[in-house]
């Protein structure tokens, strides 16, 4: 059946992969399985027929048959269950990878994407300086604790899974404000996930849609 999924139809991070759109056409390369693209706009996003699909009028919408789900976690834990590649067969595995989504999503994405609003939307305020320690401060209490766990090992627990490539789509965020240098294993650790085949070639696809004339694409 094909799959569908949704994607802006111009990024404002102009083809960095930032997006969510990227993290879904990732777990679709590693399974293997082909998708189409619709490209949406931002006055589209909240049109009646778009949020018939999406209620918080978002990317990404993942599209299959009579199956429409919105929520990134849903739809990547969807792919990974239906298709082999990124989730063990070994149950109590799987349940860990499954874990680290919701660790990834839940834990450490929250103080990430405060961060990302303190620098994108917040930098004009009066009181922007003196929060934005306190803000780092609260990524790197987090990133501090991933370190500990991840120790020298190459990816979270095991084989490569569900569970790194969430968790390493919701780091790179990180990557526009410097915070991932300060973790030198993280970095290190994002930068395995980039280096994947698959990642490789949903960074391309992203890319050749929103940054149409550079090298990479
Ligand atoms: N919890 C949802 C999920 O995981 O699917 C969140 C989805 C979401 O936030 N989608 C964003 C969106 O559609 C795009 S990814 N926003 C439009 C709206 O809400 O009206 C967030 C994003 C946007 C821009 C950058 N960037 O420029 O770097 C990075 C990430």
């Amino acid at each position: 059946m094909t799959i569908t999924i949704s994607a802006f139809e111009r990024s404002p991070d102009g083809g960095k992969g930032l997006a969510r759109d990227t993290r879904v056409r990732w777990a679709l390369e590693e399974v293997g399985q082909p998708y189409a693209v619709r490209l949406v706009s931002f006055r589209a996003l909240k049109q009646p027929d778009y949020l018939a699909l999406h209620p918080f009028g978002q990317i990404p919408v993942y599209e299959e048959g009579n199956l429409v789900l919105f929520e990134t976690g849903a739809i990547i834990l969807h792919i990974a269950e239906h298709h082999a590649g990124l989730l063990s067969d070994d149950e109590n595995a799987r349940a860990r990878a499954i874990g680290w989504m919701f660790a990834a999503l839940n834990t450490i994405e929250p103080p990430i994407l405060e961060l990302a609003n303190a620098r994108l939307l917040e930098r004009d305020k009066p009181w922007s300086d003196e929060r934005m320690p306190m803000v780092m401060d609260r990524c790197r209490d987090r990133l501090r604790q991933l370190v500990a766990r991840l120790g020298d090992a190459e990816w979270l627990d095991g084989d490569f899974s569900a569970g790194d490539l969430m968790m390493i789509s919701v780091l790179l965020r990180l990557r526009p404000s410097g915070l991932l240098d300060e973790f030198p294993s993280l970095a290190a650790y994002v930068a395995r996930g980039e280096a994947r085949p698959a990642y490789k070639r949903a960074f391309a696809a992203q890319l050749a849609i929103n940054a149409p004339g550079s090298a990479a694409s």
